[in-house]
Formats: structure tokens, C-alpha cells, sequence
């Protein structure tokens, strides 16, 4: 590993293995063959040193004692974690005989493997997994829980996920916040727009449903109902079109439809507009006006409102506003919804699709994973779990937890720990952490590609996902030389990609020798889009096609079940990563407990004081939160963070998700997590219960 001024001798470069746009440069220091301390890397241009707590503490983690060391077979009944040590050579074959005789018996298709981004590793998350599941023929995954929703609507204006250099932040004089919690989930994100602030007096602006620990740090903090976002984007545009706040000569070069656009704004009045969001008419025309006369100006979009059913519209809607005042060409004025268009890797060839010879297997979305195994004909009878703990995770996660108990679904649980999820297992296999792998990482926030080597041993018998799928397809017998490539072929293939100019040079060997590489971004307009029209789409023909309003629309949130009169909020923690730490004594000290948001007014009206112990409940189910009553969410609101681990004893219960609808969202087969309806009352603390 090559050495560099501040990379001290005992030192290893390595990226950050979460799910986490901010994707840091790591330094790994190691003692006796152990890593003791973590650091961020001074060297890198974005992170520069600084990383978040979570991480600071990760040896925590990594030397965990819970952490899993052999593989496992169930010995107790499905989800009492009660299991007996086996060999790996039992495991894979246990596995692989049960597949074979389920495929002669039920077809491949009885087969669904289930997982998300793990360690972010490309060659964990997207690699050999899928040359066997396609080699197999198995069920499809369709992997929307995250960003999918807005993911699509950002394209259908904009082409892809194309957005402003995150570096160029600190030259922008206005930084709005729109529903991304960016203290906790996009630290440097912060630290940039603090850094334009001081030295360039920009102004921060967030608008979010709960005043979080981002919208504490902005300048202006603005306060919206769940699910109406579109609304109000819609209602700058009213404005700066009345107004003539637009940038004509940008719209006629760069965009298509804004006549269109200009007289459909006409209906969205400031007046509807906040009968509908619940910000005061006098905020929308002065947010509008900023918007409108200080630039550049930068929207960083995040994932909050993307969770709704109506997600993917409102990202379709805010991606127009910066065409609208001219900002793409402005160095520091546009908007990010995610990066990850300029680092594309040649998927199909890492992923290896013509294995699947073209067959139609059906698709599951995960989002539905409840239903998949409790309703779909002809039924899943076997599922395969890595990277991903659906059972805290997904969301209505009683019908997910209901179809894991069934007893005739052969499950298998790949991961570092004995998560909620494995405790259902079969078999369970334990997973190295990504410092003991060799990977390549690319942001979906900055424009750096990142190598990852192993720094230390397998930790006991644990093995990465390459490896064990490389083990399943010999246990298959599958013959193709897609299993049994290296993991640097791996690399150098999916890097080859030539419809990708931007990763020109960026190989395997470069990254060794450098470890973190940017790609050769261009300025966005300067060649054209990736949108049918080669322009910014304010009309959208294609949304038409697909069955959607051409122009930015604001469609209000379905009825979750109209009786119950607040709407429930539960997104992610400061301490956690999605449910990673939530099994950790050190972070879970770090969070204390969970909490239930709400405003002071709805907790007089229901007795509710700070502190009191709150069952909040729906027609899915219910969890056990703690109130915090005051004013940093709207009446009618409750939020909450976090998703917590079980409880030993399953007392209090935690399982927000227990609570959260399985629709799918407008665009991409997104998840709606925060779109749902509860009650709550106040109710005795699990201490002083018979
Ligand atoms: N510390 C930490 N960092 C993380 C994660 C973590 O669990 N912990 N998770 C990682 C992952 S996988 C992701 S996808 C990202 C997510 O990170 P973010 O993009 O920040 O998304 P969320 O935290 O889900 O929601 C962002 C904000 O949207 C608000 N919100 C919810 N609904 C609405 C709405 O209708 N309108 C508006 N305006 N705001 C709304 C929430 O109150 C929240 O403050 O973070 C990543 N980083
Ligand atoms: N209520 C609610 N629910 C949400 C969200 C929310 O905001 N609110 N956010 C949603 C979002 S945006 C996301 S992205 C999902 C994330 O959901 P998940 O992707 O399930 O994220 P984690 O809970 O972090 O679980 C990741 C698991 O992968 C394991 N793992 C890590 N590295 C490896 C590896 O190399 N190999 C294997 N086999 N396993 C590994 C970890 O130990 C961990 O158990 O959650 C979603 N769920
Ligand atoms: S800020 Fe994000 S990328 Fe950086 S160390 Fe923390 S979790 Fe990892
Ligand atoms: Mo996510």
C-alpha cells in the first residue's frame, strides 16, 4: 500500500462501508493484527479527515463479540435464535441439495433472494450475487426501498442522476435543505455549505416536517405538512413566473415545455398553495423571491419526501426549479438529488445479465416482501437474505415477520450478525466486514471512485459475498467462467465501460496505486442531456406515455385510514445506520431511546407530557416510543428516528415499520414509508406493567 505525507507507517487507506453518501476516506490503524483505532483520511479532497461518530466507533463493531464466527442450522423453532454450529462444507451443501430438488420439483422461480447495499462494496452489493441468481433463473428482486421514486423523477427532467459537483458548494450564496436531514445523514454536505456561509455569507434554508438537527443549524427553518412539497415547488414557480423572477434566455436555450409549465403554475396561488402545506403564504413569496434573486443557488434534495406515494413527483417537481432561474450554469447553483450517473460501472458485464439468456422471471418488489411470501402463487419456498434485514427494515413488518415464520420456506440469512431477520433462518452464514475484502466503492454524492483491500484476516470462519456465491455455484455446478474470476477481474470489468467517458483512465491499477480517484465530470450543459429531447424537460412527453401528468403536478397523499389523526414520520437516526449499531451498546448509549415527536398542542388535547411512555398504533400494528412534546413538528404530525434492534424479552417494542404502509410509491417502485396514519396514547412504561 503506498505510503503519502500524512499516512502515518501503522496506517491503511479504506472507504467507509455505509450506507452513507458522504462515502469517506478511512485510516485504518493496526496493532498485532488487529484494527485499533479509526480515522478519517486528511488526504481525501472531500471528507478530509473528518468522519462521523458512528464510524469513529467502528472497531465496535468489527470485534464485536456477537459478531457471527461459524455458520449456523437452526435447532429451536423460526425466530428463537436458538442454532448449532456447522461447517461451511454442511452449509453450502445443505443449501445447495434443497435448491436442486426444489428446482426439479417447483422451478427456479420458488427461489427469492432479498438484499440491499450491505457494506456498498460494488462486487458485494451488485456482482457475483447476480451472475448466480441469474445463472439460476431465480425470482427477481425488484431493490426500490431507497431513493427509487425520486431517482425516476429526477430523470424524467433531468436525464439521470446528474447533479452539481458537491465541491462547488462552497461558491453558492443560497443552500436550501429540502427534506434531507444532512447533519446526520450528509455530515460534509454541511460542512460545505457551513464553510459558504462563513466565508461567502450564503444563507441556509431547510424545509423539513420536523425541526431536526439540520433544520437547528439553517438560517430560516421552514416548517411543511408531510407529503406536500410538490405544492410548494410548484408555488415558487407561480411566483417567480408572476413575477419574472425566471431566466428566459436559459429557459428557450436550455429546456423544453416552459410555456407550458408558465401558464399551468397559474392555478398553484400562494393562497391554495399554503391551505395545503400549511407555510404562511408571506413565507412562500419570500422563500420564492430568495429563490428567485440570490445565486447561485444550490438544492440539495433528500430522501424524506421521496418516501411518500407521492415521492417521485415531488423530486420530478424541485428538479425544474433551478432550470426555471437559469442556476445549472452558475458555478455552485443547481441541485443534487444523487451523483451516481457520472460514476456508472458497466453493470451488465459486473452483473453478467446475458447469464440470464433472456428469460422472463418474475419480479418481486422489496418493498412487498410481506405479501411475496405470504400470497404470491406459485408460493416462495426458499429465500436468501444478505446484506439486508428486511425484518426491521421493510416496511408493514408484521406480514414480513409473519411469512418468515412460515415453516415450510427454507431461509438463509448471510450477514455479520445473528440479525432479527436470521433469527428465522435455516442456515446462517457469517459475512466478513469490508476491511477484510478487496471492493471498489462509488459515491452516490461525490464524484470519487474508491478502492477497498483487505487490511485484516476474515474475522473466525466469515466469508464476503463473492466468496460464498462462488461456493454456491460450484455447489450448483455451474460451469461459466463468471464464477470463478477474481475479485481485480471483477473490478477491471466493471470499470470498463466505454458508454461512460467520465470514468476514462479510472482502472484497477490506478486505484491501487491511488485509492481514491474522481471521475472527469463535465459542466451538466455542456453536452446534451440523456433526456429523449437532449434538454431539461419541464413537459415531459414520456411522463405522458407512462401514464402521468407531462407537467409537475402536486397529487395529495392517499387515506391511510382517515381515523387515525396523525401522521407518522419514522426515519433514520444520527447513530445508526438504518438498523447497522442497532445492536451495539456504544451507539444505542449514543441514542438513548427512541422518541415520539409531537407538538404541544396535540399532547394537551391528549393528556400527553414529556417523557410519558406512548402506544402509537395503526390497523398494522403497533410500537412503544417515549414523547417528546414542544414545537419542532407541526399539530397533526408525530416523527420519530431510528430503527431499533428488538428488545430482549420483546418489551417495549420499537418495530416502527410494524406501523408503515407497503404501497408503492408513484415512480420506480418506491417505498412509502412515511406516508402512513396513527393514534397514539399515553400508556404505562414497560417497568410498571404486571
Ligand atoms: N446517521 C445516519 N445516516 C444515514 C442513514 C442513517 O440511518 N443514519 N441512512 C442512510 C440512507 S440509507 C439514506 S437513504 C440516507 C437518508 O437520508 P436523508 O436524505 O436525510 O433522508 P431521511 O433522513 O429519510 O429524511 C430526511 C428528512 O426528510 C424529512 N421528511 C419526511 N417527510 C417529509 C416531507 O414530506 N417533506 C419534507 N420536506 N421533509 C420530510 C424528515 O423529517 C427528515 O428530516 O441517509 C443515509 N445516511
Ligand atoms: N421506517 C423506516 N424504514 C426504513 C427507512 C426509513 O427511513 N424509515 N429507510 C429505508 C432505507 S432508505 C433503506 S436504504 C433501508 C436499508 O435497509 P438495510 O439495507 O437492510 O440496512 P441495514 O439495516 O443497515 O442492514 C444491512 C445489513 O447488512 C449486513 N451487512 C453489511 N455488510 C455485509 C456484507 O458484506 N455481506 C452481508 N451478507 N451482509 C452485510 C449488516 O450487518 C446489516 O445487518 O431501510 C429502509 N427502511
Ligand atoms: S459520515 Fe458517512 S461516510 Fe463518513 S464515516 Fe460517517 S457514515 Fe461513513
Ligand atoms: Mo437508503
Amino acid at each position: 500500500m503506498s505510503a503519502s505525507k500524512n499516512q502515518p507507517a501503522s496506517a491503511f487507506r479504506a472507504v467507509c462501508p455505509l450506507d452513507c453518501p458522504d462515502q469517506c476516506g478511512l485510516l485504518l490503524h493496526k496493532q498485532d493484527g488487529k484494527i485499533v483505532k479509526v480515522e478519517g483520511d486528511p488526504d481525501h479532497p472531500v471528507t478530509r479527515g473528518y468522519i462521523c461518530n458512528k464510524v469513529r466507533n467502528m472497531t465496535e463493531r468489527i470485534y464485536d463479540q456477537n459478531r457471527l464466527k461459524y455458520p449456523l442450522k437452526r435447532v429451536g423453532p423460526k425466530g428463537a435464535g436458538q442454532f448449532s454450529r456447522i461447517s461451511w462444507e454442511e452449509a453450502i451443501d445443505t443449501i445447495t441439495s434443497h435448491w436442486k430438488k426444489l428446482i426439479a420439483t417447483e422451478g427456479p422461480e420458488s427461489i427469492l433472494p432479498y438484499s440491499f447495499y450491505g457494506n456498498m462494496g460494488r462486487l458485494t452489493a451488485e456482482g457475483m450475487d447476480r451472475r448466480f441468481w441469474n445463472r439460476l433463473g431465480a425470482t427477481r428482486l425488484e431493490r426500490s426501498i431507497c431513493s427509487s421514486a425520486g431517482s425516476v423523477g429526477y430523470q424524467y427532467t433531468m436525464g439521470g442522476s446528474f447533479g452539481m459537483d458537491p465541491e462547488d458548494t462552497v461558491h453558492s450564496k443560497l443552500i436550501i435543505f429540502w427534506g434531507i436531514n444532512a447533519a446526520s445523514t450528509n455530515m460534509h454536505q454541511v460542512a460545505l455549505a457551513q464553510k459558504a456561509r462563513k466565508e461567502n455569507g450564503a444563507k441556509i434554508v431547510v424545509i423539513d416536517v420536523h425541526k431536526n438537527q439540520t433544520g437547528r443549524l439553517a438560517d430560516w427553518f421552514i416548517p411543511i405538512l408531510p407529503g406536500t412539497d410538490s405544492a410548494l415547488a410548484l408555488g415558487m414557480m407561480h411566483i417567480l413566473f408572476a413575477e419574472n423572477l425566471v431566466d428566459i434566455d436559459f429557459l428557450k436555450k436550455y429546456t423544453i415545455g416552459w410555456e407550458k409549465l408558465r401558464d399551468h403554475v397559474v392555478q398553484y396561488d400562494p393562497t391554495s398553495v399554503s391551505n395545503i402545506t400549511g407555510v404562511p403564504v408571506n413565507d412562500i413569496y419570500r422563500l420564492a423571491r430568495m429563490y428567485g434573486s440570490i445565486e447561485p443557488a444550490f438544492i440539495r434534495i433528500g430522501n424524506g419526501p421521496q418516501h411518500h406515494d407521492n415521492g417521485g413527483m415531488f423530486v420530478r417537481t424541485v428538479s425544474c426549479l433551478p432550470a426555471i432561474t437559469g442556476q445549472w450554469l452558475v458555478k455552485g447553483g443547481g441541485a443534487i438529488k444523487g451523483n451516481s450517473g457520472w460514476l456508472a460501472h458497466n453493470s451488465a458485464r459486473l452483473q453478467r445479465t446475458d447469464l440470464l439468456k433472456n428469460k422472463n422471471t418474475r419480479v418481486v418488489n422489496m418493498n412487498q416482501l410481506g405479501d411475496a411470501l405470504l400470497k404470491l402463487t406459485p408460493p416462495v419456498k426458499s429465500l436468501y437474505v444478505y446484506g439486508s434485514n428486511p425484518a426491521v427494515v421493510a416496511p408493514s413488518s408484521n406480514k414480513v415477520r409473519e411469512g418468515l415464520a412460515r415453516e415450510d420456506l427454507f431461509t438463509v440469512v448471510h450477514d455479520l450478525f445473528l440479525t432479527e431477520t436470521a433469527k428465522y433462518a435455516d442456515i446462517v452464514l457469517p459475512a466478513t466486514s469490508s476491511f477484510e475484502n478487496t471492493d471498489f466503492y462509488t459515491s452516490y454524492w461525490h464524484h470519487y471512485v474508491q478502492l477497498q483491500q483487505p487490511v485484516i484476516e476474515p474475522y473466525g470462519q466469515s466469508k464476503s459475498n463473492v466468496e460464498v456465491f462462488r461456493l454456491l455455484a460450484a455447489g450448483m455446478g455451474f460451469e461459466d467462467e463468471a464464477f470463478v474470476q477474481s475479485e481485480a477481474e471483477m473490478i477491471a470489468d466493471a470499470l470498463d465501460h466505454p458508454q461512460n467517458p467520465y470514468l476514462e483512465g479510472i482502472n484497477y491499477d490506478v486505484l491501487k496505486e491511488r485509492h481514491f480517484v474522481k471521475a472527469k465530470v463535465k459542466p451538466l450543459l455542456s453536452e446534451k442531456l440523456p433526456t429523449p429531447s437532449g434538454k431539461i424537460e419541464l413537459y415531459s412527453e414520456r411522463m405522458q406515455k407512462d401514464g402521468y401528468p407531462p407537467l409537475p403536478t402536486y397529487v395529495p397523499l392517499p387515506d391511510d385510514g382517515g381515523q387515525f389523526p396523525f401522521q407518522f414520520v419514522p426515519g433514520p437516526n444520527h447513530n445508526f445506520l438504518n438498523s447497522t449499531f442497532s445492536n451495539n451498546e456504544k451507539h444505542i448509549g449514543m441514542e438513548r431511546e427512541p422518541r415520539l415527536f409531537m407538538n404541544q398542542v396535540d399532547a394537551e388535547k391528549l393528556g400527553i407530557k414529556d417523557g410519558d411512555f406512548i402506544r402509537v398504533w395503526n390497523h398494522r400494528g403497533e410500537c412503544e416510543l417515549k414523547a417528546a412534546v414542544g414545537d419542532s413538528v407541526l399539530p397533526g404530525v408525530v416523527v420519530t428516528q431510528g430503527l431499533w434492534a428488538d428488545v430482549a424479552g420483546s418489551s417495549p417494542n420499537y418495530l416502527v415499520n410494524s406501523l408503515t404502509p407497503d404501497r408503492i410509491a408513484d415512480m420506480g417502485g418506491g417505498a412509502v414509508f412515511f406516508s402512513g396514519r396513527v393514534a397514539v396514547e399515553k400508556c404505562k412504561p414497560p417497568k410498571q406493567r404486571g
